[in-house]
């Protein structure tokens, strides 16, 4: 068969990452089967589009995965392509909760034939070669001989074949800014951030979030040695094309079982294998001075830490109370000292929140090392404590809010303030976090760092503010650049002339030249 793996845009940014699912999916295909790949925020195409695609390509059957935000445009998809008279399997977090919607069995239309629940790792190989003999079922689950749930074991995890698998439409290296970036050192002619995996599940049950009931609260982890080849593999790649890579380790949080986390990073260390690489870790987890060096030598230059609130009562609320408003500084600045800075994400709308909430959060924010704030609502996704809880409560204004998805929208009231004004909120954080003020001063305030730093954090923070403001378009872009022309000319001035005295911080010097060396020579 002719197998086409879809996955819809997210409507807001482009081709920043491509999804795991899909390489995972292929790797695990059984032979035979010629398996084709569109990432629609790489290749973005509409329902004709891809209508075309199908026939066109001959395609015999389509999987299409989507979190709950594309859902609707994924169903769109999915109804085009089996217009044309072609299977569609359908798989992810979305579907997995709400497998009745997509099969067309809740009173809606069908979009599905069949839907692939919770992790797919061991029941798509049975998908295939059903649909391959015409006898695809309804419902596939990841259960064994006794009918219980199973979570795939990820010892035996697949090979990707990173090294030769086409990621040209993933390369996040815009041309005008070659020539600038040739200047930090050979070796820019690409980069991409690539999604790798080293284990999966969180146990900690936060309200709002799906990991818990999904992957389970068991959590399973792939051996070192595969993931360090894996890192080894990439390594490879980026230097025989002449480019960067950087991972993005997308476990739920990296650091869950610390001892493990430590053995890993130490073998990524010992291999050479260290890549520049971002990772989720909770906060509570970067209390450990032993682990944040580790980060920082194996590579870790971002960490994304769900703070979501600076208020205790709000936390404690979400069944999030591990983590400690008063020490978010104290985690911060360990990592910083190490030249490793965090993506702090904030939830606004949550139930103790009043107006203000965004500016007593920035303010808080402005104390702490530079790095990239982002902000979003409480939003009940289906299946969750917080999607139960709000609608028991009769709180929900929006109950399929998925099916007409609108981007920083909430889908209930919140108790101490009105969504106009929760929306107002989230709008605020976003315009004053990142206004050209707000990036000048960050880049300022890394003064004492090599320009690479102080370029990292722009580059990075232009391109997290698209996250709320959309950048798809050249125009959006070059208004974008036009604001933010003196810290540019700075840093570009700089990048040209370099700079005669610069105080350095030793440490921060030796850290960054380490994995640098690592990168080209490994
Ligand atoms: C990486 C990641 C991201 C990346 C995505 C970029 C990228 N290119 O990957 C970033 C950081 C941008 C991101 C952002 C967001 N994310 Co996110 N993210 C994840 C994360 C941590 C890993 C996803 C992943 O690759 N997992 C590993 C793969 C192997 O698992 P998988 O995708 O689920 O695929 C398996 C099965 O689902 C199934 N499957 C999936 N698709 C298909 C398709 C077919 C045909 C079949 C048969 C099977 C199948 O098989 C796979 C193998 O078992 C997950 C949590 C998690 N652990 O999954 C959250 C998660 C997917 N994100 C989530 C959310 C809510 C968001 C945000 C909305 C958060 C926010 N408030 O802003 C944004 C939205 C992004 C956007 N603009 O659309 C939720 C989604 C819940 C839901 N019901 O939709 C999750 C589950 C986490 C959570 N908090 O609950 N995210
Ligand atoms: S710590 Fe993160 S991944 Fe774990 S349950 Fe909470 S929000 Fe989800």
């Amino acid at each position: 068969m002719r197998i086409l793996l879809y996955n819809p845009d997210n409507g807001v940014t482009r081709n920043f990452m491509p999804h795991l699912w899909m390489f995972l999916l292929q790797s695990l295909t059984p032979p035979g089967h010629e398996v084709l790949l569109i990432d629609g925020n790489a290749k973005p195409m509409d329902e004709v589009q891809i209508a075309q695609y199908v026939r066109d390509e001959k395609i015999d059957l389509v999987g299409i995965g989507a979190m709950t935000r594309m859902i609707a445009k994924a169903y769109r998809i999915a109804d085009a392509i089996r217009a044309t008279g072609v299977k569609v399997v359908m798989g992810g977090p979305h579907v997995t909760e709400l497998a009745d919607e997509a099969l067309g069995r809740d009173g809606g239309p069908q979009h599905a034939d069949a839907v692939a629940l919770g992790e797919a790792d061991e029941t798509w190989p049975q998908i295939v070669k059903d649909a391959a003999r015409g006898e695809l079922k309804a419902i596939y689950a990841p259960v064994d001989e006794t009918g219980k749930d199973r979570k795939p074991s990820l010892k035996q995890y697949p090979v990707i074949p990173w090294e030769s698998i086409d990621l040209g439409q993933f390369n996040l290296v815009p041309k005008v800014v070659t020539p600038m970036l040739e200047k930090l050192g050979a070796g820019w002619g690409s980069f991409r951030i690539i999604p790798v995996e080293s284990g999966r599940g969180c146990p900690y049950g936060c309200e709002f979030c799906t990991v818990t009931g999904f992957f389970g609260d068991s959590i399973r982890f792939r051996t070192n040695e595969s993931v360090v080849n894996e890192l080894l593999l990439l390594k490879a790649r980026a230097r025989k094309e002449k480019g960067q890579i950087a991972v993005f380790f997308i476990d739920d949080n990296f650091a869950i079982n610390v001892k493990r986390t430590k053995s890993l990073l130490r073998d990524i260390i010992a291999a050479g294998a260290q890549v520049h690489w971002v990772a989720q870790i909770s906060a509570n987890l970067l209390r450990d001075e032993e682990l944040v060096d580790l980060i920082a030598a194996s590579g870790g230059k971002w960490v994304f830490i769900g703070m979501e609130s600076i208020d205790p009562a709000n936390l404690k609320d979400v069944n999030k109370g591990f983590n400690k408003p008063g020490e978010y500084a104290e985690v911060l600045e360990r990592l910083a000292k190490r030249n490793v800075y965090a993506i702090t994400s904030f939830i606004f709308g949550m139930d103790n929140d009043t107006t203000g909430v965004a500016e007593r959060t920035l303010s808080q924010v402005r104390t702490w090392p530079p790095g990239l704030p982002i902000f979003g609502l409480l939003t009940p996704l289906p299946a969750t404590p917080l999607y139960k809880r709000l609608e028991a409560a009769g709180r929900l204004t929006r109950v399929k809010h998925w099916q007409e998805f609108i981007p920083f929208a909430m889908a209930h009231t919140p108790l101490k303030m009105t969504i106009e004004e929760a929306h107002a909120e989230v709008k605020y954080g976003w315009a004053h976090a990142y206004s050209p003020e707000a990036l000048e001063k960050a880049v300022d305030s890394l003064d004492d760092q090599p320009l690479g730093y102080r370029l990292n954090i722009f580059i990075a923070r232009m391109c997290f503010r698209g996250i709320y403001f959309p950048m798809m378009g050249k125009f959006a872009w070059v208004k974008v650049v036009a604001d933010n022309r003196r810290t540019i000319f700075k840093l570009v001035k700089e990048a040209v002339f370099g700079r005669k005295a610069r105080p350095k911080t030793p440490q921060a010097e030796v850290v960054f030249d380490e994995v640098k060396e690592s990168q080209v020579s490994a």
